[in-house]
């Protein structure tokens, strides 16, 4: 019997072996796991909540009764239905706003939700989120302001003890985090306060070592450099923090990122659905349209960003049905978009394919499999044969980010009439490149020229499409 149980064990093992992914050797800079998973998520939610809303005002004062705080219809499942609907996979609250007042009852401060008027004190909204958020399977992030208004302990060393009980109560109540976003905003007017950044960084990677952490320069996720929502045009993954510190970022060269930089913190690009971050009735009517949401889908998620998208829930505790609306007119024009891929299990001829990483790989619909080029050739030349006339006028294109991020100039290119005419050019690709074509083109071969990359060129996919007609055209960039 012992034998047999011994030759399944080595079958078993040697069919992990075989289905385990084999990898051409990676970068030197690249992502952790955590760090991949997070950009995988593509979209994220984020709610801006508080006294705020109740004060209907931007930037509190610390000054604000917690008694003014009284959401008495509050329902975090609906939060969570409408960032599902948007196809958000994290949710990330304003547990502390600048003003200092918790949305939890923390033991460390009376300016919390223990002292308002909802459900008698006995409230906790980031224990709502929670529940919700585990029971609608999406994952939790906590926003908790370094910069507070209220407590009287800030400007002085003190107030780095206080800032990390209060992490410590976040990171161990409910379950775990997924995201912890550390603001590096401060009125001008603010005390100074030296921030121990690396005690809060090492406290939260031991007690949530799965969280990512974002700040202004990461170590998990940087800040994209403006509040709009967009990536650069060239967006690499990589940066170097020498010399910045949240707060004290170069906002161009954090949109760009560096292709020199030695750490891997992808950029997060963080908008509102409204003006604002909190909700103001008075913006209703200034929610942004699917259109201008979908517009900012390409120029944050097609940049190589995530887009981390604020929804305000007004003073009942509930997201407003004109948000709720633009998030699901938002969602329909993406899946149109998105639902045929013209390159679909199409083939592809490589100008050289290192062995094992064949161009299948490239069209089977699965962004871990990857086709490579010959060892050490950093530019290649992809033909893609269609069949037949497809007509397209957006293109995705992906590189195996695992690996780290290469290319840095690319053209596509397709047959009209017998000649090659280029359609499309950019510089990064990286997790995820979307190019919009002026006009849709109608071809049966195209070509992607990878000009250049840092290492052997390699792509996990290449997808064709055809635009939603709800889409528009593509919207100004004010810089
Ligand atoms: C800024 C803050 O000052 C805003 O109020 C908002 O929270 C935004 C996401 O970050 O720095
Ligand atoms: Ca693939």
């Amino acid at each position: 019997m012992k034998i047999h149980f011994w030759l399944l064990g080595a079958a078993i093992l040697h069919a992990a072996a075989t289905l385990a992914q084999r990898d051409i050797p990676a970068n030197p800079v690249k992502p952790t796991p955590q760090q991949l998973q997070y950009q995988q998520q593509e979209l994220i939610g984020f709610l801006h909540f508080g006294v705020n809303t109740f004060s209907d005002s931007e930037w509190g004062t610390g000054k604000e009764d917690p008694r003014s705080f009284n959401p008495t219809k509050l329902d975090a499942r609906q939060w969570v239905q409408a960032a599902k609907t948007a196809g958000m996979k994290t949710l990330i609250i304003t547990a502390k706003h600048h003003d200092g007042f918790c949305l939890w009852p923390s033991k460390y401060t009376e300016h919390s939700v223990k002292n308002s008027p909802w459900k008698n004190g006995k409230g906790d909204v980031v224990r709502e989120l929670a529940d919700a958020c585990r029971e609608g399977g999406i994952k939790l992030g906590i926003y908790l302001s370094p910069w507070d208004m209220h407590e009287p302990k800030y400007g002085t060393s003190e107030y780095n003890q206080f800032y990390l009980n209060q992490l410590r109560e976040l990171l161990t109540t409910y379950g775990p985090i997924a995201e912890l976003w550390m603001d590096g905003a401060k009125g001008e007017n603010a005390k100074n306060m030296e921030y121990d950044f690396e005690a809060y960084r090492a406290l939260i990677r031991q007690l949530q070592p799965n969280a990512v952490i974002f700040s202004d320069v990461g170590p998990g996720v940087r800040w994209i450099g403006n509040e709009r929502g967009f990536a650069g045009e060239t967006c690499w993954s990589t940066i170097n923090t020498e010399g910045m510190a949240p707060g004290k970022a170069d906002s161009k060269y954090l949109n760009t990122g560096d292709p020199k930089g030695d750490e891997w913190i992808p950029g997060e690009c963080d908008v509102s659905i409204r003006p604002g971050w909190f909700y103001h009735p008075k913006e209703d009517s200034r929610v942004k349209t699917p259109q201008q949401l979908v517009d900012i889908y390409y120029k944050s998620v097609g940049r190589n960003g995530t887009l981390l998208l604020n929804l305000p829930p007004d003073p009942n505790g509930l997201l407003h049905e004109n948000d709720i609306s633009a998030l699901r007119g938002m969602r329909e024009i993406l899946n149109e978009t998105f639902k045929s891929n013209g390159a679909i299990k199409k083939l592809a001829k490589a100008s050289s394919q290192w062995a094992g990483f064949d161009t299948q790989r490239l069209t089977d619909g699965n962004a871990d499999t990857y086709w490579a080029a010959k060892e050490g050739e950093t530019s290649a030349t992809l033909e893609l044969n269609l069949g037949r006339p497809t007509t397209f006028d957006r293109i995705a294109l992906q590189e195996p980010v695992r690996l780290g991020q290469r290319v840095s100039a690319f053209r596509v290119e397709a047959e009209q009439n017998g000649a090659w005419q280029e359609v499309a050019k950019g510089t990064t690709i990286g997790y995820k490149r979307l190019l919009r074509l002026d006009a849709p083109v109608t071809a049966q071969r195209i070509r992607i020229i990878v000009e250049q990359a840092n290492n052997t060129v390699a792509l996990s996919e290449i997808g064709l499409y055809k635009a939603s007609e709800r889409e528009g055209k593509p919207l100004a960039e004010k810089k």
